[in-house]
């Protein structure tokens, strides 16, 4: 059987990352029979991250390999689309996991208010006498990480104004249609939605989180997503 290595639920989300939730919205679409395996650190993993399928043969890692993978297996998460499509689904795909998703970091990790919350759900297993500074050296070097991306370095606004032509984009498809690019979800979907999910989910309120909330349209759309694709 395959095993989705994945980081364990968080904030009523099948993951708390949402590469883990589109890997297993793309095992569950594919028909493969898979369980879930919780892991808290990745560092033994290919690309010391997770997602990584465990196949019989060996670890896949990257939601986008494991993509890959189950296409070969004979998944086709986009059938029925065009190229034009397949074109506009690869673009969306690249906004939510390149662009979008280090907003979510920004908001879950640099705020210290929802850092409490962290780091109980992720470094409960450090012994707690040295959890405070182990805990504070993950933080400080993925902040680092971000600034070393970019995102980290435009001011609340410049990043708010980013985040809201991505969601103007995503909303223009979502006039026209249930999921993104028609009346079943594809790929894009299974990268926009658990991205819109994990940003109106950050235990503590944000510009973010009431982004999504007090928009219909995309708040919806993150609930049709879960319904559509159901994760037990
Ligand atoms: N490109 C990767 C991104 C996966 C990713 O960024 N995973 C994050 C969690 S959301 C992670 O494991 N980070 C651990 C680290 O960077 O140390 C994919 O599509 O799977």
């Amino acid at each position: 059987m395959l095993t989705l290595l994945t980081y364990p639920s968080a904030f009523g989300l099948f993951s708390a990352s949402p590469f883990c939730v589109k890997t297993a919205l793309m095992l569950q679409k594919s028909g493969q029979t898979w369980q879930r395996s919780d892991i808290l650190d990745p560092r033994k993993m290919p690309h010391q991250k997770l997602p990584v399928l465990r196949t019989p043969e060996r670890l896949v890692p990257d939601s986008d390999l494991i993509r890959d993978w189950l296409e070969q297996q004979g998944a086709d998460f986009d059938a029925g689309l065009s190229d034009v499509e397949k074109a506009q689904s690869r673009a969306l795909i690249r906004m939510a996991e390149e662009h979008l998703y280090f907003h979510i970091v920004l908001d879950r990790w640099d705020n210290d208010e929802v850092w409490p919350i962290l780091r109980e759900m992720f470094f409960n297993s450090i012994p707690a006498l040295i959890r405070k500074p182990a805990s504070n050296a993950i933080r400080k070097s993925v902040l680092k990480g971000i600034n070393a991306q970019g995102i980290g370095r435009f001011s609340l606004n410049e990043r708010l104004d980013r985040v809201e032509r991505d969601l103007e984009a995503i909303s223009a498809y979502l006039w026209q249609s249930p999921f993104l690019l028609g009346e079943r979800p594809t790929a894009a979907d299974m990268s926009v939605g658990p991205m819109l999910a994990a940003m109106r989910a950050t235990p503590v309120e944000t510009p973010l989180t009431r982004r999504i909330k007090q928009d219909n349209l995309l708040n919806t759309y993150v609930d049709r997503m879960e319904q559509a694709v159901p994760l037990s």
